[in-house]
């Protein structure tokens, strides 16, 4: 083959005819100084690290303290995922729906080969193979990233499986490959210096759902960057999993084996800043002797129906990147014991120690540190300007291995079966602490209505309910009516179907004080929804659906008055009529693809209230 490119480059590590051309013309467009095809072994991660160590990418930390860990500091306006720059471009406008940033996919094409065009001049272009799920799994899948970011590799490396036994897999050639073309838009050219985050002002996170590909600009970010994970296992597998019968969903798994060793397993799906990673690794209150809970993922969970009409889930993924500020040894100990090695941090603070510090990780902060911006910090000039150590945003990057409470089932290729589906929210009022869905069609519509109020995390106003069906609205890729059309028609491949539940763990009281402490307690609720699973408890009846009864949770070790127990799970009437009226606002956005049931679920609603 003829190359415009005088590159270096490693041996190719396939034979797939299909891959070599496309890498081959993709090399051609981008124009890398050199191609490194990706083998995932440990001396290749060293050598990866030490060059990014030596031109200022990452600094490695005190290997006493943190063996094996590294930070790294972003671009200040490279901190989050951009979903206004975020776009699926599918064929029409409508399969897109209301809810996602679309443009015409023949003029997408045309403005990123403009982008990419010599792109990668003076990098190292990678050709790095991941599989989402178990390598070899019925349910995994393959993608193969092309990224000029040695920062992308070494966290995919902990996020996904890479390297060879992934190009063994794709020479089978029995399974589809998604490419995934990632640039960080910062071309090198004679003479230019590089800088430690390089990445580009313009920003494009293009998803082609048809043909089932990722392009990927101006970013070196977590959720823009590492395509296997937002990109790939949610947005473009969302379309897989419509079209094949299976779901992609924004939801951790855990599992749950009480004192005879009976194991159930849940998946729970929460918007940001609902504490999921927290939940995923919950530690069960003292008083509950022979209880264990254990941790399949923390994000997302892909689930099937097997041959027995069962769902088994997997998490497709293979490590966690968890918020760093509000994570301590007190709200995740389990967190902390996985990210203690082998971890890369981005955006949190540098203690003089050459340890990492964060915004809650200790009751005292340090008593200086270098912030994420690579400043000197100290809790008084905190005080003073109201500056942060660490970003709002930062991450950790860790592997799940490392999970003190994985789960030993975590990576087998059939999953694991599911029982419940959870959805939550962060809700001031109206929302009880827990309820279940009557039904199937009734817990989707649960899921389809849930909403969480802003926090000041977030860009907007504070305190107002955002809409995020299944916690999915940034994640869906096609029309989100389509998408709640295909949760109900889910049900046909079941002969048991999970049994939906809703929990708010932020209901507040007259006083404006949370009305249950959270964390590890709510342990007695997640008892409860397996209590309810294998009908071992009754319900309450209410308009909304089941409650417990007061003496049905489990209150060892915590005096809980039973008043306050029922003001968290108070069912108001005249405020669930104004909810109910709330929920149209999304029906009308997505009233022309909205299936009958979700209409006659809300007319139910209303005739019960
Ligand atoms: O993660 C949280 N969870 C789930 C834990 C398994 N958080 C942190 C949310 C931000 C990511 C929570 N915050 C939870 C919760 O259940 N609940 C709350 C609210 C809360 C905060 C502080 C207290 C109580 C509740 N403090 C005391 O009661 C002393
Ligand atoms: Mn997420």
């Amino acid at each position: 083959m003829a190359t415009m490119v005088p590159v270096d480059v490693t041996t190719p590590l396939t034979k797939n005819e299909h891959l070599l051309r496309w890498v081959e013309k993709m090399a051609q467009l981008t124009q890398p100084a050199r191609i490194h095809w990706v083998e995932g072994s440990e001396e290749e991660r060293e050598q990866l690290l030490d060059e990014m160590v030596a031109s200022g990418t990452l600094i490695r930390l005190n290997q006493k303290l943190w063996p094996g860990c590294y930070l790294a500091r972003s671009d200040k306006g490279d901190v989050a995922r951009v979903e206004d720059r975020t776009f699926i471009c599918s064929l029409s406008k409508d399969s897109a729906g209301p809810t996602n940033n679309w443009v015409n996919p023949y003029e997408m094409r045309r403005k990123l080969r403009d982008l990419f065009r010599n792109s990668m001049n003076g990098r190292t272009m990678y050709v790095l193979p991941f599989s989402m799920g178990p390598v070899g799994s019925a349910m995994s899948q393959i993608g193969v990233q092309l990224t000029d970011s040695p920062y992308v590799v070494v966290n995919m490396r902990i996020m996904t499986r890479i390297g060879l036994p992934v190009f063994k897999e794709i020479d089978k050639d029995y399974k589809r490959v998604v490419p995934c073309l990632h640039s960080v838009g910062m071309p090198l050219r004679a003479g230019d210096k590089d800088v430690p985050w390089p990445c580009n002002k313009e920003k494009y996170i293009v998803h082609f759902p048809e043909s089932r590909e990722i392009w990927s600009y101006g970013s070196g970010y977590g959720g823009n960057a590492l395509l296997g994970k937002k990109c790939f296992a949610l947005r473009i597998a969302s379309n897989m999993a419509r079209d094949e019968g299976w779901m992609a969903e924004h939801m951790l798994i855990l599992g749950v084996e009480d004192q005879s060793g009976q194991k159930t397993y849940v998946a729970a799906a929460f918007p940001s800043a609902c504490g999921k990673t927290n939940f995923a690794m919950m530690v069960p209150p003292e008083a509950f002797k022979g209880w264990k809970l254990t941790t399949v993922g923390d994000d997302i969970a892909w689930i099937t129906p097997d041959a027995n009409g069962q769902l088994r889930a997997i998490n497709p993924e293979a490590g966690f990147f968890g918020v760093a500020p509000g994570t301590s040894t007190s709200t995740n100990p389990n967190a902390m014991a996985t990210l203690a090695s082998n971890a890369i941090f981005t955006n949190v603070a540098l203690t003089p120690e050459g340890g990492v510090w964060w915004e809650g990780m200790t009751a005292e902060p340090p008593a200086e540190c270098i912030d994420w911006q690579g400043n000197l910090w100290t809790p008084e000039l905190g005080r003073k300007t109201g500056a942060k150590a660490a970003h709002p945003n930062a991450r950790f990057t860790a592997p799940a291995r490392q999970c003190p409470t994985i789960d030993p089932a975590w990576e087998d290729p059939n999953g694991v079966p599911i029982s419940a589906i959870i959805f939550g929210g962060r809700r001031a009022h109206t929302l009880p602490l827990i309820y279940q869905a009557f039904n199937w069609s009734s817990g989707v519509y649960v899921g389809a209505t849930m909403g969480s109020e802003t926090t000041a995390a977030a860009a907007g106003e504070i305190g107002k309910v955002r809409r995020d069906p299944m916690a999915m609205l940034p994640f869906c890729g096609y029309h989100m009516g389509d998408y709640f059309r295909h949760w109900i028609k889910m049900q046909r491949s079941l002969s048991v179907t999970p049994r939906i539940f809703h929990v708010n763990w932020f209901r507040k009281g007259a006083d404006g004080q949370f009305l249950w402490p959270g964390f590890r307690d709510n342990f007695r609720i997640l008892k409860w929804v397996v209590d309810r699973v294998h009908g071992r408890t009754r319900g309450k009846e209410t308009p909304i659906g089941w409650t417990p009864f007061y003496k049905d949770v489990d209150w060892s070790g915590l005096s809980f008055p039973v008043e306050k127990f029922e003001e968290l799970q108070k069912v108001d009437r005249v405020a669930w009529k104004r909810e109910v009226i709330d929920h149209e606002e999304l029906f009308i956005l997505l009233h022309a693809h909205l299936p009958p049931e979700l209409v006659y679920e809300r007319e139910l609603l209303i005739c019960r209230l």
